[in-house]
């Protein structure tokens, strides 16, 4: 059995045909559902990059597997589905965004062509050496996820909140190159035992789609999404003001900023309809598992604002999860029971036939779950949610929320110290502590396992060269040096 994972950055859940998006393009995508399983109440056991993604490999929480940080590394010695199917003699392969730590980190996958955003990364990785080599920079990326870039960059970036169409030509885009290094893989698959996992940088911010993705929908017609409000909750802004200050956006604002996250999500859908065609042209289509996700969602408006990194509410923490089973089992169906993506890495060692000890359910069967569990900053933000609860349990007692999902399913009253959930909310608050706990189990084998922080390159890569080279570029796009 072929598997195919297709992983976004920041996808929404509700910006897909798929899951009831009225405005948004997205074909292919919308195809693999009908001919697979779409969870509706799908979640990532941490909305960060790089806890999510180590999560989704090892099947293991943050407090589990300790890869707490977007820079941080997990022991070597943790099982992944990656070395699982490759000790069963799967040829396993990963392209595009992985933000491993360090880069080429080796948790299973045999070859890597990565094209990382940010972190030492950017400057390791194959994506930016092709750049390189064709005398081109992704100054609009750069520009929003370098710091000392960000500080010098001109109203319009702060106006638009970084929403604006990328200096790249589309062939050279980063999703185009991902793409095209995934349609080359499935090329090169042989037999029935290859796993490839295609992750792309976007949507994710900057919102910069190329052209003609840029200008492919109208600001002024797309439906605003639910949970916008026309100012900020003071709760909100207490717990993070914004990478962009959330009081200020706008609506106008907001729109643009949508047409351009859509255009992005288009972006990726016409590759995704490329590699499906691909498969079907080997042959290989209806036999291969196919699955479409991300590693966290996105705010777009939801509560007055925009990109992550406030509480965990439902855009946030829900990701779009569509899983196409070999035969395509159970085509067109539609499951709402609480699932996350810890349960991944089971699923696929069941579905290839492999022993394993991972923690979470095989997605082929409903979870049964009461509760889905999700947490960041080393656990002191973290959210339990049934399916008409949800607890958002920050450290600082005060600033934790409950909300009734059934009565307000947008999350906006906070009924956490109202006396009439107070029975509900200490119930909660223990079934969150028992979620939380780590595994003692794990100690031992970590202890045995070396923790890998050194941030080593690819052999024969030039990060200092890399380095120098994008600030250059960035010198004759008018910016100072980054020191
Ligand atoms: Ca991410």
């Amino acid at each position: 059995m072929n598997i195919l994972i297709i992983m976004a950055d920041q996808h929404r859940i509700d910006c897909l045909g798929a899951y009831g998006n009225p405005d948004i393009r997205t074909p292919a995508i919308d195809s693999l559902a009908a001919d697979g399983i779409v969870f509706e109440n799908s979640f990532c056991a941490s909305p960060v990059c790089t806890p999510s993604r180590y999560s989704f490999l090892t099947g293991l929480y943050p407090h589990d597997h300790l890869g707490w940080g977007n820079t941080s590394s997990i022991h070597s010695g943790l099982p992944t589905f990656p070395k699982l199917l490759r000790e069963k003699g799967y040829k396993t392969k990963a392209v595009g965004k992985m933000h491993f730590t360090p880069t080429y980190y080796d948790l299973g996958f045999s070859e890597m062509q990565l094209a990382e955003q940010n972190g030492p990364g950017r400057y390791e990785d194959d994506y930016h050496v092709y750049l390189m080599e064709r005398g081109l920079a992704d100054v609009n990326d750069l520009e929003d996820q370098v710091k000392e870039y960000r500080e010098q960059a001109p109203p319009h970036y702060w106006e638009s909140r970084g929403a604006i169409e990328s200096n790249l030509p589309e062939s050279d885009h980063s999703t185009a190159w991902i793409g095209e290094q995934a349609l080359t893989a499935l090329g090169q698959w042989e037999g029935d035992d290859n796993l490839l996992m295609v992750s792309f940088i976007k949507p994710h911010h900057p919102f910069d789609p190329p052209a003609p993705w840029s200008r492919m929908y109208d600001p002024d017609q797309l439906t605003i999404l639910p949970g916008w409000t026309e100012e900020s909750f003071t709760h909100d802004l207490r717990m993070n003001q914004g990478f962009f200050d959330h009081s200020t956006l706008t609506e106008p604002v907001l729109r643009k900023a949508m047409a351009l996250y859509y255009g992005s999500i288009s972006q990726i859908d016409d590759y995704v309809g490329r590699m499906i065609a691909a498969l079907r042209a080997q042959g290989r289509y209806d036999d291969t598992l196919i699955i479409y996700t991300s590693d966290h969602g996105e705010y777009l408006g939801f509560h007055h604002m925009l990109l992550k990194s406030n509480y965990m509410y439902d855009p946030l923490v829900k990701v779009p999860l569509i899983l196409k089973l070999p035969g395509n089992v159970a085509a067109g169906s539609r499951r709402d029971d609480l699932v996350s993506n810890i349960d991944i890495a089971p699923t696929l060692a069941v579905q290839a036939g492999v022993p394993h000890s991972f923690r979470g359910c095989d997605l082929t069967r409903p979870s049964g779950r009461d509760y889905v569990y999700a947490e960041i900053n080393r656990g002191n933000h973290a959210m339990l949610r049934s399916h008409t609860r949800k607890l958002i349990r920050v450290r600082n007692q005060d600033m934790s929320l409950f909300f009734d999902l059934e009565n307000d399913p947008l999350e906006m009253h906070n009924v956490y110290s109202e006396e009439s959930y107070r029975a509900e909310v200490a119930a909660m608050t223990a079934e969150l502590e028992r979620a939380a706990q780590r595994d003692s189990a794990l100690d031992e084998l970590e202890a045995q396992s070396k923790a890998v922080t050194e941030l080593a390159g690819k052999a024969g890569k030039d990060p200092e060269a890399a380095y120098r080279w994008f600030d250059e570029r960035m010198k004759q796009a008018g910016y100072g040096p980054r020191s």
